[in-house]
């Protein structure tokens, strides 16, 4: 009895430090192909599980995350946790060639990472080739036990996933694009948690008629238990799917809370600024193919102060952690346009980019800015800018020409919006701020090496 009591007096003493400690959830994703049917297509798709969308992670902050891999699919796999810190875990952030080399058929990996000072909602999804397109699902982090989320407490959470549902296989789509430098083609259906929604052909209940391919619906629907009943649609104004001014005022309105639980930490003071224009320029055509670049003999090539990535053979986390850098990398990434132009204006008359695999590296904890300005180039469209590994501050966007004499001025070094994704808005520019204070991670756009499809990256390795 004494030995018992003994027992469970320390076990309540340990108890409330194992809960701050966190707990460590371990998850197997087994990566196999399943028939799905939208759209009155049935096809076989790669999933996690069977699932589509994949399964739910649910943990909490301070938790640890332990996700084996296993490969059964013919395709290479990595898995990437978008938004999640991953401080000092980049081998399990998840970018094919960028922290690790892809997981081969038949084969496994476990991702090992640490849930720290973060909690909300999240997502992962597969991080090569066009993987993704079927690979992905919700993280939700619920704040430390007995610490409440900064608003009140929801009754329900549904998490709401964005996808694109395509009637034929993403990887030919995007091995075709690549190969002739055109667009690749679009999907069939925008999704809401995998379902099209009840506006396209053949969605729900076979709705057949005209459909709108910029929209995806869903509809909710609240009333006592058992009063639930059809009713008709009652469409709200929407602003057009590509009007920049309204999204760019809208998302202007986003602060951080900045309070003394959750601090906004930015940099007030810029050790290292960089502008980087970022776009589609042209590739000179190989001569054994016919293109569907801008002409027959150039293809479309995205690039950061005009360089377009290189995907390397070896990891680039890797090559940095092994000091074998020689015939990966380079450490010469552009601060600033080589050549400087009109960006939002006329396009210069050589449009052709350079390739390379080119990172910057930065001293740990390095305050850092970056000017992301959209070019002209072969038309000015929206490009979304992510950071792995980062949260980041948006301190100013604004049309045109960014001007370093005039706007720094109007910048919220306050509260501004947090973010790990930002889109640069067409024909205008965006400016960040964060410290370097997580070791071996890299920027990139999800933007085409063709016209929207290879990934872009921009390294950061401390
Ligand atoms: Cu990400």
């Amino acid at each position: 009895m004494g030995a018992h009591r003994l027992a469970l007096l320390v076990f309540l003493a340990t108890l409330p430090q194992l809960l701050l400690a966190g707990t460590t959830r371990y998850y197997t994703f087994n990566v196999t192909m399943q028939k799905v049917t939208r759209l009155c297509t049935t096809r076989a798709i790669p999933t996690v599980n069977g699932k589509f969308p994949g399964p739910k992670i649910v943990t909490r902050e301070g938790d640890r995350v332990v996700v084996k891999v296993v490969n059964n699919v013919k395709h290479n796999v990595t898995i990437h946790w978008h938004g999640v810190r991953q401080l000092r875990t980049g081998w399990s952030d998840g970018p094919a060639y960028i922290t690790q080399c892809p997981i081969q058929t038949g084969q496994s990996y476990v991702y090992n990472f640490t849930i720290t000072a973060q909690r909300g909602t999240l997502f992962w999804h597969a991080h090569v080739s066009w993987m993704r397109a079927t690979l992905y699902g919700p993280i939700i982090i619920l704040p430390k036990s007995g610490v409440p989320f900064p608003f009140p407490k929801p009754y329900k959470d549904v998490p709401v996933v964005f996808g694109e549902w395509f009637n034929t296989d993403p990887e030919a789509i995007i091995a075709q694009a690549l190969q002739t430098g055109g667009g690749p083609n679009v999907s069939e259906a925008y999704t809401i948690n995998g379902l099209p929604g009840p506006l396209y052909n053949c969605s729900t209940k076979g709705r057949v008629g005209t459909y709108d391919n910029t929209t995806v619906a869903a509809i909710l629907e609240y009333a006592p238990a058992g009063h639930i009943k059809s009713r008709p649609l009652l469409w709200p104004t929407l602003p057009v799917f590509n009007d920049t001014a309204f999204a760019a005022n809208y998302s202007a309105k986003l602060r951080s809370l900045a309070s003394p639980d959750y601090p906004a930490r930015v940099p007030a003071r810029v050790d290292r600024p960089f502008f980087f224009t970022v776009g589609l320029g042209t590739t000179p055509c190989p001569t054994y193919q016919g293109c569907n670049g801008p002409t027959n003999d150039t293809m479309f090539s995205a690039s950061m102060n005009n360089v377009s990535f290189n995907m390397p053979t070896t990891a680039l986390l890797k090559a940095h952690y092994d000091g074998n850098t020689a015939g990966v990398y380079t450490s010469d990434f552009p601060a600033t346009p080589t050549e400087p132009f009109n960006y939002t204006g006329t396009p210069p008359n050589n449009t052709n980019v350079a390739n390379g695999t080119k990172v910057v590296v930065l001293p740990y904890n390095t305050s850092v800015e970056v000017v992301l300005q959209d070019t002209s180039i072969q038309g000015a469209e929206s490009h979304p800018l992510h950071l792995h590994g980062f949260d980041f501050f948006v301190v100013g966007q604004g049309g045109g020409n960014y001007d370093p004499s005039s706007h720094p001025a109007g910048f919220n070094l306050l509260d501004p919006v947090q973010r790990n994704t930002v889109g640069v808005p067409a024909g205008g520019w965006v400016a960040i701020r964060f410290f370097a204070d997580n070791p071996g991670k890299v920027i990139h756009t999800p933007l085409g090496k063709t016209a929207q499809t290879d990934e872009l990256e921009m390294g950061l390795l401390d």
